[in-house]
């Protein structure tokens, strides 16, 4: 049992995640900035020190929950590396302030980024989607309910959870016609699409793009179809350990998203491998979107560095007295 009393609310929020009631990388970003408000509010610590140390318990309570997806990380960094005060309510103010500010921003940038990727499509195309993305979702709305373009949408159905059904009902929102999918029709329907769009959970200093699994062998099609690949990812994505030689974790999950107990009985119970992600490399992506503009994957690295510095910390880990 923890040491540190956690708000339900954040415990709550952590079991979503988990569970992926809560997914996609800025939504979870958004929630984990939210749960640490939530903490922060909710806090009975009665001593500035008490009070640091739930907050530390909170994120690593968070942090743990799904591993790929940077922005995760990035927003605990932002909440907890900017709390300051000498006594328990200045730390709860500044830590409820940077939350709000936090998804404020989020909320900012994923729409500035929507109009610049917005440009690169024409009126009339067909794009191609992998998985749901609200970052990429963005584009398109600001395409189609601003620029008044008409776009078709060809909608990968993204085993095993089949995350394109979300899409696929946001689109239809919008009036765009969507054709459904099975992934192993991807290679075949590029012929009709002018773009591939896809979001991202982490990007490396090196431009690969992590995302849902089934993007890198996406790109690698588009690549030879000659499909433009786009990556919309606001800077939250950007993954700043990567700059000092660590790698991405990549989640595996439950096997029985893959095949139901039965049917794996049935099959002579075979082994089965659920990654939840895969790395698709910069020379399979032509650009990627942020709120800061467009970049080629090859030159991501200066915006990391910029926004990011060389080094990053991690400010939910325990200290001495908490081990
Ligand atoms: C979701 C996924 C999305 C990115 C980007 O994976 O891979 O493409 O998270 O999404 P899961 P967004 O469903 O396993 O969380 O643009 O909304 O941040």
């Amino acid at each position: 049992m923890s040491k540190h009393t956690l708000a339900d609310e954040l415990e709550s929020t952590a079991e979503d995640i988990a569970e992926m009631e809560v997914r996609g990388a800025a939504t979870i970003a958004d929630a984990a900035a939210t749960a640490l408000r939530e903490q922060a509010e909710t806090s009975s610590a009665g001593r500035p020190e008490a009070f640091r140390r739930e907050m530390r318990a909170a994120a690593r309570r968070l942090v743990e929950t799904r591993p790929t997806a940077v922005s995760l990380p990035n927003a605990l960094r932002y909440v907890l590396g900017d709390m300051e005060g000498e006594t328990v309510d200045e730390l709860r103010e500044s830590a409820v302030d940077s939350a709000r500010e936090f998804c404020a921003r989020l909320e900012r940038a994923q729409d500035d980024l929507g109009r610049i990727g917005a440009n690169r499509i024409r009126d009339g195309d067909a794009v191609m989607f992998h998985c749901h993305s609200t970052d990429a979702l963005s584009c398109v709305d600001h395409a189609v309910n601003e620029q008044d373009k008409h776009i078709e949408a060809i909608v990968k159905e993204t085993r095993p959870r089949k995350q394109g059904h979300i899409t696929a009902r946001q689109l239809r929102d919008w009036d765009v016609p969507v054709t459904l999918i099975v992934d192993n029709a991807a290679h075949r329907y590029l012929d009709d699409a002018d773009h591939v769009l896809v979001g991202a959970d982490s990007i490396a200093a090196d431009g690969s793009v992590i995302n849902k699994i089934g993007t890198a062998g996406l790109a690698v099609s588009a690549r030879e179809r000659g499909v433009p690949i786009m990556v919309a990812a606001q800077t939250i994505k950007l993954h700043p350990d990567t700059m000092t030689g660590n790698t991405v974790e990549i989640e595996y999950r439950d096997e029985a998203e893959v095949v139901d107990d039965g049917t794996r009985s049935d099959l002579g119970d075979p082994a089965v491998q659920n990654p939840a992600f895969d790395v698709t490399p910069p020379r399979h992506v032509d650009a990627i979107v942020t709120e800061r503009g467009q970049f080629p994957p090859e030159s991501i690295v200066v915006l990391l560095r910029e926004l990011f510095g060389e080094t990053t910390g991690t400010p939910w880990a325990e200290d001495e007295a908490e081990r």
